[in-house]
């Protein structure tokens, strides 16, 4: 049995092949960070219709320790198709095991978004009524941060941006892209014509290029956490967020949406600025209707579960869900997506999936529409 991490998004250590029953392996944390929880690996030479078994043996001392009970890894043969394996997270382990079909499987945190992906998307967004590559950022090693802009109205005034996977684990958020971007590929769409009437989008598919590639959890090269950079962002360690504000200070920002996946929660919800200060009823009733607009628009999507709303005051404002929300006086919201399954509707032979977060992000912009008047104040 062989097993590889060595391309992109892999992350696993070997500590102990010898046992086919139990191998034993373990999570490399991010670069200069201490970090992780997501892994991805390939096994190959492996025996169709023969038991073997694997074990995150440091899953306990993860980032997220509730993100494993009821939690199943997922596998594929094809890199196409990944289902869950049963897993069980005992004595500090993460195990599972599959009776394989093939000689070769992949395992996974999440279905991953590879960077190809990225690239194919990036390519075919831009042929899009409308569209084009409108600014590029660099990581810190130099990969591509694409900011894509639809703009089908040279009158429109609204500014929407979306961004997605800060933090590089979280593969969901990308797929939540390219459902949303596959969307704006149809011709009849009225909910989608009204939209981009009054709106331009502008959508930053990837933030954190080189974490997504070296198999990280939650920070860039230099060990940042993005989503903690939004008041200090600088060129040499957040040169990613530093490019986004740039281009978000030239252009306004009138909605914002921050896309993201959560190890423990096993629900769909959204986190809005309850706590900036500044929070206006304005942007409280904006919030309430895009969470009840989503429900009723029967999009996987729930509002009893989420994380503590922030004291008056009190919120964090390096997110870019606080910050941008406070320095443009807009609706913002942090869109979580699970590593598990949506409770509400489970499926468990997938569990949430690069499927339903593509279908999120089409019915996001079904919401988008029907509030797009509103956003500011006529
Ligand atoms: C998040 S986003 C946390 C948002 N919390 C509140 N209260 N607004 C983070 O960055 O930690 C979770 C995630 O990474 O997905
Ligand atoms: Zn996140």
């Amino acid at each position: 049995m062989q097993i590889s991490s060595n391309f992109d998004s892999g992350n696993i250590e070997v500590i102990d092949a010898s046992n086919p029953k139990q191998v034993l392996l373990a999570i490399r944390p991010d670069l200069n960070s201490a970090h992780f929880q997501w892994f991805h690996f390939k096994v190959e030479g492996l025996q169709p219709g023969q038991r073997y078994g694997f074990s995150l043996s440091n899953a306990g001392q993860s980032s997220y320790k509730n993100a494993w009970s009821g939690y199943h890894a997922v596998a594929s043969y094809d890199q196409v198709n990944w289902f869950r394996v049963p897993s069980r997270f005992e004595d500090g382990a993460l195990n599972f095991d599959i009776e394989t079909q093939q000689a070769q499987v992949w395992f996974a945190y999440f279905e991953p978004f590879s960077r190809a992906r990225h690239d194919q998307l990036i390519e075919d967004a831009q042929r899009l009524a409308g569209a084009e590559l409108f600014a590029t950022g660099r990581s810190i090693e130099g990969r591509a941060i694409e900011l894509l802009r639809i703009s089908r109205n040279p009158q429109a005034q609204r500014k929407i941006w979306l961004i997605a996977q800060q933090h590089p684990g979280e593969h969901m958020a990308e797929w939540f892209m390219q459902g949303l971007i596959e969307r704006l590929q149809l011709t009849d769409d009225a909910e989608l014509s009204a939209l981009l009437e009054q709106a331009d989008l502008y959508l930053v598919p990837n933030m954190n290029p080189d974490g997504a590639f070296r198999g990280h959890l939650r920070t860039n090269y230099a060990g940042r956490d993005l989503n903690r950079a939004w008041q200090s962002a600088s060129e040499a360690d957040s040169p990613e967020v530093y490019f986004v504000q740039q281009q978000m200070r030239a252009v306004g920002v009138d909605l914002f949406l921050d896309i993201h996946g959560d190890e423990e929660i096993p629900h769909v919800f959204a986190a809005g600025c309850e706590g900036n200060p500044g929070y206006s009823p304005r942007l409280e009733r904006l919030e309430e209707q895009f969470k009840q607009l989503l429900v009723q628009h029967g999009a996987e999507f729930q509002t009893v579960f989420g994380y503590p709303r922030d004291e008056p005051g009190q919120a964090n404002t390096t997110l870019a869900c606080n910050a941008v929300g406070l320095e443009f006086d807009c609706l913002a919201f942090t869109i979580e997506m699970p590593f598990k399954d949506h409770d509400d509707r489970p499926d468990p032979s997938t569990g949430w999936s690069g499927a339903r977060s593509m279908q999120l992000g089409k019915d996001v912009l079904s919401v988008a529409a029907a509030m797009v008047g509103q956003l500011r104040d006529q």
